[in-house]
């Protein structure tokens, strides 16, 4: 993340856009403010790269146009810190895409996540699936200024090059560089070690906090921890439930612990109950 920025701010520097201003940027970019809490999982905190936005607030409406090329058309966005932009994102191809946003550690460690499990179904914030021929949005502001990388994590379609990134300028600074492809030396320490499953680990709770609950579709959507026994790491997505009662135990904002496990054809989660 480090070298990111240090490479972020150098192209920024080499663009001379910023000349005198640099100085007060580069601390504010490490730092997500407004979070207390430090969890234990190796996972970066939505607001590092900002957050879902509010309709109300859009103040620029940003085209991204996904092609079965693999590629994202514009590849690189600006944006000022602050700011909330509506994504009109556009699927020009014929085959699923998706525009995720978020640090490149993490989109790797998503992507390898959906080669592992294809059936999953992400409910996060800062994605939207575009079906061929068909147009979705979504409302993002960006609260830090640096480097918010975007991807299309359906298999395949990231190895092949279908990524880009925004460049978030400091609130102060004057806007309008383009990130050029900072991403010329791929990193490879985005990849998480593989942590060992053991016989134990398969019988232990996940803890999460219940997001939403569908009981017409007997889906619950929960912000997880690592789930050991399928070796999946902490995200938010939406499971199956086993039983419909599984839900009157329940309710939305909840912390809960629960058992997942998976079928051929869904992650269902088996048992649950509030955390004490
Ligand atoms: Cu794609």
């Amino acid at each position: 993340m480090k070298k990111q920025l240090i490479a972020a701010v150098a192209v920024l520097l080499a663009a001379g856009a910023v000349a005198g201003t640099s100085h007060s940027r580069a601390p504010a970019a490490e730092k997500a403010t407004g979070h207390g809490h430090a969890a234990g999982h190796g996972h970066a905190e939505p607001d590092t790269v900002g957050v879902p936005g509010e309709a109300s607030k859009i103040t620029r409406t940003v085209d991204v146009d996904m092609t079965d090329t693999m590629r994202f058309i514009p590849a690189s966005v600006t944006a000022k810190q602050g700011e909330t932009i509506r994504f009109v994102v556009k699927n020009s191809g014929q085959l699923k895409h998706e525009f995720v946003l978020g640090t490149e550690k993490d989109l790797k460690a998503h992507y390898e996540q959906m080669k592992k499990f294809p059936e999953m179904e992400h409910a996060e914030p800062n994605m939207v699936t575009v079906a061929p021929g068909k147009t979705g949005e979504m409302i993002w502001q960006f609260t830090q200024s640096g480097r918010v990388d975007f991807a299309c994590l359906q298999p395949g379609h990231y190895d092949a090059g279908m990524k880009g990134a925004v460049k978030v300028a400091a609130a102060k600074a004057a806007a309008g560089v383009v990130l050029a492809q900072a991403q010329a030396q791929p990193q490879s320490s985005g990849t998480p070690a593989p942590t060992a499953s053991t016989s134990v680990a398969a019988e232990a709770m996940t803890e999460g906090e219940v997001r939403k609950i569908d009981k017409e579709n007997r889906k619950i959507t929960l912000k997880h921890g690592e789930i050991k026994n399928l070796e999946m790491p902490g995200m938010t997505m939406v499971f199956q439930v086993k039983e419909a009662a599984l839900l009157d135990a329940v309710k939305q904002g909840d912390k809960v612990r629960f058992k997942a496990e998976r079928t051929s054809s869904a992650i269902v989660v088996t048992e649950i109950e509030p955390a004490k």
